[in-house]
C-alpha cells in the first residue's frame, strides 16, 4: 500500500469530471487501498480519487473516531438518486484546501446508489456527517469544491491566497 501526494488548490486536476469506472478488478482494489491508506494518513474522513489525480468515480469514507475500529466504505460510480428537502449545516474542510473550513448547507439526507469493493450494487440512505460526506465526495467527482457552496467573496479569498502560496513553492 502507498500514501500517494495530494492534489492541492488551485490544481486545474481539481475541476476535472471524473470519468465512471468500468470494471472492478485487482487494480482497482489496489487504488481503493491507497486512498484509504492516503485517508487515514492525512488524516481525513472522506476521499475521492481525483485528489490523488485519478479522474475516476470512486471514493472512499470511514467516519470512526480515533482508538475506535476503523469502518472503511468504498463507493464506486456513486449516485444521488434523491435529497430531502430539509437541510443541515456542518463546517467542512477538505484535504486539497488544507487549514481552511467553512459552514455549508446541504440536504440532510440523501439516497446514494453505488457498487461497493466486490463490484456489487447498493444503496445507502444516509443522514448526518455520512450524508454531508457522501455529497462532499461526489461533488469532487464531477469537480465542484465545497467553497463552491460559500459566497463569491470568500471563494475568491481563499482562492487567491492558495494561488500565492502555490507560486511561492513553485520551483
Ligand atoms: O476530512 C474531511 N473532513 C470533512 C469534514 C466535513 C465535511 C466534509 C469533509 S471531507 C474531508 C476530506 C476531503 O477533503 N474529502 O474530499
Ligand atoms: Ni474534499
Amino acid at each position: 500500500m502507498t500514501i500517494k501526494p495530494l492534489i492541492i488548490l488551485p490544481d486545474p486536476v481539481l475541476r476535472q469530471v471524473s470519468k465512471p469506472i468500468e470494471r472492478v478488478d485487482a487494480d482497482l482494489q489496489r487504488l481503493t487501498d491507497d486512498m484509504l491508506e492516503t485517508m487515514y494518513d492525512a488524516p481525513g474522513i472522506g476521499l475521492a480519487a481525483i485528489q490523488v489525480g485519478v479522474p475516476r468515480r470512486m471514493l472512499v469514507i470511514d467516519l470512526s473516531k480515533e482508538g475506535e475500529e476503523k469502518q472503511p466504505l468504498v463507493f464506486i460510480n456513486p449516485e444521488i438518486v434523491s435529497s430531502s428537502d430539509d437541510r443541515s449545516v456542518y463546517e467542512e474542510g477538505c484535504l486539497s484546501i488544507p487549514d481552511y473550513y467553512a459552514e455549508v448547507e446541504r440536504p440532510a439526507q440523501v439516497t446514494v446508489k453505488y457498487l461497493d469493493r466486490e463490484g456489487k450494487e447498493q444503496s445507502v440512505v444516509a443522514d448526518g456527517l455520512l450524508a454531508t460526506c457522501l455529497q462532499h465526495e461526489i461533488d469532487h467527482l464531477n469537480g465542484v469544491l465545497f467553497i463552491d457552496h460559500i459566497s463569491r467573496l470568500k471563494r475568491e479569498m481563499v482562492i487567491k491566497k492558495f494561488t500565492k502560496a502555490s507560486k511561492s513553492k513553485a520551483l
